[in-house]
């Protein structure tokens, strides 16, 4: 493998930043010192990237594109350095040059090309998949403004934008070279072939340019470079001269307008889709770009597109590119003359569809006007797909027209996405047991039963490389130390851990590391909130989109309780506790937003409370993503996993916890279900219903003025939202109070806040139990890291590429 010597390094470093700002290393900048980093470890990673990809183009392997609006990446230096072996390599050359390669690495953006979990999921799966050596392209949007950036005003989110691109991008290498036209609205006009048959045109559209960025995915010491594809949307030319010269100069201004506006923003709501026409737009580009261009290069070697589907897999990442099956079709039939049943045929073997939510506002439907102007050949062939489904339904199913109606790809005026994608795939995927089971046997059971062999189960997971070994580099090491380094491509070996929780100098050390990361953590809260926490109280963490089935509303009613209770009863024995929230609600959710104006009045009141002497803490921690995560998570002791359960579809954050040895706190929901089964019901804290008695809860009816009247911690924590403990003036959460005892705008307490608080209190208690027997609690910890093992991405890949795409993989040597 080419490596750098640590000399040239030093001489790449000073001689970037003299040709790039004209400085010397002594008066740059952390950015400017962080871009010249870049550009001296760049020279590496390109040889290996262009060896990649001539290696696949010569041995015409098969390449997976796995299509997500979302890649929420996370900063490139740090993973890259890890990737590469040459992290320690470039620490000591700044370290010799006199500088604090921190500083360095906190001088990079985040790029927040995601909105949380499935953004995230991405992000690990491209990075497995390059150290698997399996060839790969994740493909999506380069957003100018991802997610926005979350400032707290008087306890207020704030949403500011976040350009990402301000400083530059070095990562990303622009390709003007596979540029395509993407076109959109106008009419499709039927254009005899003179054998009987019509070939399909589109005409009068807006049309813009793709221009895709790749970015360098790194295997963990292999040679392989995978590509992230990001097309930007750019107009065809300054200005449309053939249309502004025929007179239609308001054509030409239209497109520019529309290009210069497609790729701006990524939409800033999880699980609550907002049916808006941009959006739309932006899911047809980057999928009509990613398929133009994948047909492309399949022809540069073949001519006979049966063979497609041994050469390209389609991983739909959520219904977001499931047009793809449409644009797929397209490409095959108009563009390259292929019958319908054969297009049909392979588009189905090439795509595989993964569902990430049954939460009911997130399932996309889009109303037919819209899709049909905007889409209008799409729209076709979607109606085509549609009514060759229904006449395979009404075969199966004809006496039952209401089965048919349910089922059908357009119904009610909207085309649903789902049943798009699954119909044109040949695999279905949830991303955790109980969600699969629960797409089987509820929410897509009819589906299931007329394809019962497209459904299965890939549970997600992590990579170990960033959430471990580049996050906790102390604990990386003490396990490195002890059971070798081959945990760091095979998760599993960790269980070779098992033993040494009872081994007394082990659990001294583990404890060591987990207080040094408390105290670091401490201090970043000291800096930047300026509050004084305690590193001995127990670090509770939930961090997490902010969502009422998520329930951080349940974690602060029981701070809210546990304040109370010391009120009334200074003496009340208790572990102190800190409890820190890190959270981004969408922009238009008022109640996610009342909700962390609500966890940051109580922090307001319970750490200036001066009679509880600081027992119980409150942190909001602002703006959280990616970094702050790697800052947080090697830090906590408690893991707050508290969803409704059978609402939330897995969960990677559980995963996170655990690999970094935090006990779980949590329901039996998503797959805190399996991180159970691995660790044991003894080391991890279960409470709360399961999703079937969640759903029969539902169906039976649920009051919760029974729960109110019985428990009388309950009571009190809902009197002080509304008796001016945390807002004295306003009455400002009366809202959360009805919206838990009577339902404002939806049913009462919908995610059964108050019948699972009880179980979740006493679970807290057994928590704070178990912490102060401090050798029992480094064995729990211990155990946990050690049977983290299952949820490694690489495991989960591996089952994705053998069980889905049948995908080989190649050696770059
Ligand atoms: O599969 C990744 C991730 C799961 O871990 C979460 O449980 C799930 O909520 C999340 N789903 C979404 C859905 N977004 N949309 N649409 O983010 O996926």
């Amino acid at each position: 493998m080419e490596r750098i010597e640590k000399k040239e390094l030093k001489k790449l470093i000073r001689e970037n930043v003299k040709t790039l700002y004209r400085k010397t290393l002594e008066n740059a900048s952390p950015e400017e010192l962080y871009q010249a980093a870049v550009f001296a470890v760049r020279d590496v990673i390109t040889d290996k990237w262009m060896k990649t990809h001539d290696e696949y183009y010569e041995r015409d392997a098969k390449v997976v594109y796995y299509l997500s609006m979302e890649f929420l990446m996370g900063r490139f230096f740090g993973n890259a350095l890890i990737n590469l072996e040459m992290f320690d390599e470039v620490k000591e050359v700044f370290a010799e040059l006199g500088i604090d390669y921190n500083m360095v690495e906190e001088a990079e953006p985040d790029p927040g090309l995601g909105n949380g979990g499935l953004g995230r999921l991405a992000a690990c799966f491209l990075e497995s998949l390059s150290t698997l050596s399996l060839p790969a392209y994740g493909c999506g949007i380069r957003y100018h403004y991802g997610i926005f950036e979350q400032r707290i005003e008087n306890g207020y989110q704030v949403e500011v934008p976040d350009n990402w691109l301000e400083n530059g991008d070095p990562w990303g290498i622009k390709r003007n070279e596979y540029a395509v036209e993407v076109k959109f609205g106008g009419n499709v006009r039927a254009v005899g072939k003179g054998n009987g048959e019509y070939r399909f045109v589109q005409e009068n559209y807006q049309s813009v340019t793709a221009i895709p960025y790749d970015y360098p995915v790194i295997g963990y010491g292999n040679n392989t470079v995978n590509t992230l594809r990001l097309w930007e949307a750019k107009p065809k030319t300054r200005l449309d001269l053939k249309s502004f010269n025929e007179g239609n100069y308001q054509k030409a201004a239209e497109e520019e307008l529309l290009a210069n506006t497609l790729t701006d923003v990524l939409y800033p709501a999880d699980e609550h889709i907002q049916g808006k026409e941009l959006r739309l737009r932006q899911q047809y580009f980057f999928i009509s770009a990613t398929v133009q261009r994948v047909i492309a290069r399949f022809k540069k070697k073949h001519t006979d597109f049966n063979e497609l589907p041994d050469k390209v897999a389609f991983q739909l990442n959520d219904t977001h590119p499931s047009m793809a099956v449409a644009e797929l079709m397209r490409v095959l039939v108009d563009e390259n003359d292929l019958p319908w049943d054969q297009a049909w045929d392979i588009t189905r073997r090439v795509c595989a569809y993964t569902n990430h939510t049954i939460m009911s506002e997130a399932l996309e439907k889009w109303p037919m006007e819209l899709f049909s102007r905007l889409l209008p050949r799409i729209y076709q062939i979607v109606e085509e797909i549609n009514r060759r489904f229904v006449l395979e339904l009404t075969e199966k199913y004809g006496n039952n027209p209401d089965k048919i109606r349910k089922m059908a790809i357009i119904a009610d005026g909207q085309i649903r996405m789902a049943f798009l994608a699954i119909v044109g795939s040949h695999s279905v995927n949830g991303v955790a047991a109980l969600h699969t089971e629960i797409l089987k046997k509820q929410e897509l059971h009819n589906f299931y039963e007329l394809y019962p062999e497209k459904f299965n189960n890939k549970t997600n997971g992590i990579t170990q490389r960033r959430w471990l070994l580049h996050a906790n580099p102390k604990l990386a090491e003490l396990i490195t130390e002890t059971i070798g380094k081959d945990w760091i491509t095979n998760l599993d070996e960790l269980k070779k851990l098992v033993p040494y929780a009872e081994d007394a100098a082990f659990r001294s050390r583990f404890t060591a590391i987990k207080k040094e990361n408390k105290i670091a953590l401490a201090q970043y809260i000291k800096e930047t909130k300026g509050i004084d926490i305690n590193p001995d109280s127990i670090f509770d963490i939930q961090v997490k989109r902010l969502h009422e089935y998520k329930r951080q509303l349940l974690n602060i009613l029981h701070v809210i309780g546990l304040y109370n209770q010391l009120k009334m009863n200074p003496g009340l024995d208790l572990v102190p506790r800190t409890f820190i929230f890190g959270a981004k609600a969408a922009a238009g959710y008022h109640r996610a937003k009342l909700i962390i104006k609500l966890i940051n009045a109580v922090a307001d009141v319970v750490n200036n409370d001066p009679t509880i002497h600081g027992r119980i803490k409150v942190v909001f921690m602002e703006n959280y993503r990616v970094s702050l995560a790697e800052k947080m998570i090697p830090a906590a002791d408690v893991s707050e996993q508290i969803s409704t359960a059978g609402k939330e579809a897995s969960g990677t954050g559980n995963m996170k916890f655990m690999l970094n040895g935090a006990l779980t706190i949590g329901t039996m929901d998503g797959a805190n279900v399996e991180i159970c089964e691995e660790v044991g019901r003894d080391n991890i804290f279960i409470f709360g219903m399961s999703a079937a008695e969640v759903q029969q809860k539902t169906q039976e009816g649920y009051d919760p003025w029974m729960v109110y009247n019985m428990n009388q911690e309950v009571r009190m924590a809902l009197t002080s939202l509304i008796d001016g403990t945390f807002d004295p003036d306003t009455n400002l959460f009366r809202e959360l109070y009805d919206a838990l005892l009577n339902g404002c705008g939806g049913r009462a307490d919908e995610y059964f806040v108050l019948e699972d608080y009880a179980d979740y209190a006493r679970a807290q208690w057994d928590i704070d139990r178990a912490y102060r027997d401090e050798e029992k609690w480094v064995r729990m910890a211990i155990l946990n890291t050690a049977e983290s093992g299952k949820f490694s991405s690489d495991r989960t890949i591996r089952q994705y590429a053998d069980e889905i795409w049948q995908l080989p993989s190649v050696e770059i040597v």
